[in-house]
């Protein structure tokens, strides 16, 4: 029987991308290394997050990162992990992290072609008390792989190769599009392995959901007022939208990829570019919503085709289910 066939038949990430990747014929494995070096960085953060009550992990390492954040223990553990795992790989140029103030330019001799950023513990506000958070990485091609420049992580992000997530949730799940759709896999800590469990995601059309942290409502611009305002009172006849917000990006995104909604981190009076950060956050997440059939805009533009201009560039960010963001979209015209 079919369900059978799935018990003993195991879709694993690896196996999954090792047929992906069959389709290219010059492909020579290269990706699938990089994403075996990430996956592993994953289960180690996992794991060091299940372990966290426990093991006294959680507290303060004493440091500030870049953005004058307090940094946890955890942060910085998961960040040495991600480094030293990308670098390991042998098949990456360029790190950006969320931790690191400068971009990691990796040694000639364990030189690959590509560049990853990524944010190795995002949600930082629930990490003492247990709620979700996750890891969030997008991947680029280097233009020369004999000379890697900061430009090469500077690319809209329409041109990421790949880009995913890891949500250390109730379960442990692994969010992942190579530019062909979106699919989840989820950790069978028994095996040690990621089972495809969600194949081929795609965002509901529609949503019943919104996603903001509303505390910031009285330094909102008008659209965005306007648009959350309609979800709780609708004029046109539709039901009031439920609110639902984790304060973990990686959580607030997994919910609207699977039941379909808007996510939105908007600009404010006190910060005109938003919160999340470009390269580590907005884009990634944008990728994959394109890729579920979903859409991603800044308030001004289609968020993967901005152009950042450092490393750390923070963007307003409104993705979710396509016809919801056709809205907020017809509201920032309407500005105009
Ligand atoms: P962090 O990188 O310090 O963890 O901040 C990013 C997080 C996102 O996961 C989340 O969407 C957002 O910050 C929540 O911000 P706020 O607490 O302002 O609502
Ligand atoms: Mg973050």
């Amino acid at each position: 029987h079919a369900r059978d066939a799935h018990r003993t038949d195991l879709m694993t990430i690896t196996r999954f991308v090792l047929n992906e990747q069959s389709k290219h014929p010059a492909s020579r494995g290269d990706f699938t290394i990089l994403l075996n070096h990430i996956v592993l960085g994953c289960k180690f953060v996992c794991s060091a997050v299940n372990k966290a009550g426990l093991a006294k992990l959680i507290g303060l390492a004493g440091d500030t990162n870049v953005q004058g954040e307090e940094q946890k223990k955890l942060d910085v553990l998961s960040n040495e992990v991600f480094i030293k795992a990308l670098i390991s790989s042998g098949r990456t140029c360029v790190l950006v992290s969320e931790e690191d103030e400068e971009a990691t330019f990796v040694e000639p001799s364990r030189r690959g072609k590509y560049c990853v950023m990524f944010d190795p513990l995002d949600g930082s506000s629930n990490i003492d008390c247990g709620v979700s958070i996750g890891t969030i990485f997008g991947i680029y091609m280097v233009k020369d792989e004999g000379k890697p420049k900061i430009d090469d992580v500077l690319q809209p992000g329409k041109n990421m190769v790949a880009a995913g997530y890891c949500m250390y949730g109730s379960s442990c799940m692994f969010v992942l599009s190579t530019g062909t759709g979106v699919n989840g896999f989820t950790l069978d800590p028994s095996l040690g392995e990621f089972i495809l469990t969600h194949p081929n995601i795609k965002i509901p059309k529609k949503g019943k959901i919104y996603s903001v942290n509303e505390g910031n409502a009285k330094n909102w611009d008008s659209p965005t007022t306007k648009y959350v305002e309609k979800c709780k009172f609708p004029t046109d006849g539709a039901p009031a939208k439920s609110l639902r917000y984790v304060g973990s990006m990686v959580a607030d995104v997994h919910r609207t990829l699977l039941y379909g909604g808007i996510f939105l981190y908007p600009a404010d009076k006190k910060s005109p570019n938003g919160k999340l950060r470009v390269l580590y956050e907005v884009f990634p997440m944008s990728f994959l919503m394109e890729q579920a059939g979903g859409q991603a805009f800044t308030g001004k533009q289609r968020a993967l085709d901005l152009v950042p201009k450092k490393i750390h560039e923070r963007s307003p960010i409104f993705l979710g289910s396509y016809d919801d963001i056709e809205e907020i979209k017809a509201l920032y015209a309407a500005e105009e």
